[in-house]
């Protein structure tokens, strides 16, 4: 372990610009549940009856309340060790970029300031008919689906299965895999394409790799290091390293 975090303190050291490509991994600790594995959502419900627009327009009111039912869990649950120590980075390097697949919106909360969100955010929604946003607003009334002024269901701004990424949030995101000094890749089984492209596009532009995961993954093999653990516990020991490094911030 020792060895390993040798090689990522030289990594560190030099680094100007430090990009955390982030999944449901970091927000387990907060009490959200993963997608897969044993204690995963996709174990017990199924992805094509909620997680696209099929399913929507087939029973909207079904998609609906299981999208209050998430997000009254984030609700009532707050950002982690991992997302907070993410945001203090920002006090340690030029630039700190957070691409996530989450839909949370706990990098915000905890403090990052450039967050990309590839698969939208629970809090917002927008109307299937006309397009128009309903951002961060409580649109439910007797817990039916609302509609639009103009007559169309509003859905959740979540980018479901077979649907486009939002164009900004990913092209920014594939700058920031190619221009970045280190990429790490914390708590995602990196699954999900296109947004798993991102660790490869660092990999294949030389950046250095660093993963954060409880188990192996895809990606294990093409890292420069995995670290394996829960990512409230590594990432404050890495940004423990850095402090000692810097011993001072950078304001
Ligand atoms: C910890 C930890 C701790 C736990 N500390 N670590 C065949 C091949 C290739 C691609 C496809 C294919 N068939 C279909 C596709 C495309 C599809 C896709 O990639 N599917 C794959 C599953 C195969 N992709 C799409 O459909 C995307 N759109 C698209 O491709 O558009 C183009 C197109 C247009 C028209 C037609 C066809 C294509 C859209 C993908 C949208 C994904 N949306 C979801 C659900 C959102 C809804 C919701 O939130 O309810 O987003 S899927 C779900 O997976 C969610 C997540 O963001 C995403 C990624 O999951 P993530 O974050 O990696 O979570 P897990 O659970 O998988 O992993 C957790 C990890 O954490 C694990 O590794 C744990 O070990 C670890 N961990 N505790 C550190 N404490
Ligand atoms: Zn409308």
């Amino acid at each position: 372990m020792l060895q390993q975090y040798e090689k990522l303190k030289s990594a560190l050291s030099s680094a100007k610009k430090i990009v955390f490509f982030t999944g449901a991994g970091i927000s387990a600790e907060s009490g959200i549940p993963t997608f897969r594995g044993k204690d995963g959502i996709w174990n017990k419900m199924k992805p094509d009856e909620l997680a696209n627009f099929n399913a929507f327009l087939r029973n909207p009111q079904i998609v609906w309340d299981w999208y209050q039912y998430r997000k009254k869990i984030v609700h009532q649950a707050s950002p982690n060790h991992a997302h907070l120590t993410i945001s203090e980075f920002q006090n340690y390097f030029d630039e700190v970029l957070v691409v996530t697949q989450n839909v949370d919106g706990f990098h915000s909360r905890a403090g990052s300031e450039i967050v990309y969100e590839l698969h939208g955010n629970i809090e917002k929604n927008y109307c299937i008919d006309c397009g128009k946003r309903f951002d961060f607003e409580n649109l439910e009334i007797e817990g039916k689906v609302p509609k639009c002024g103009c007559g169309g269901l509003i859905r959740p701004d979540i980018v479901w299965f077979g649907e486009l990424l939002p164009e900004d949030a990913y092209s920014l995101s594939e700058l920031a895999a190619e221009t970045c000094d280190i990429l790490f890749v914390i708590g995602t089984s990196a699954l999900v394409f296109p947004a798993a492209n991102i660790p490869y596009i660092a990999k294949k532009h030389g950046k250095f790799l660093v993963e954060v995961n409880i188990e192996k993954t895809e990606l294990s093999s093409i890292v420069d290091l995995s670290l394996f653990g829960k990512a409230g516990e590594i990432l404050p020991q890495i940004l423990q390293r850095v402090k000692e490094e810097k011993s001072y911030g950078k304001n």
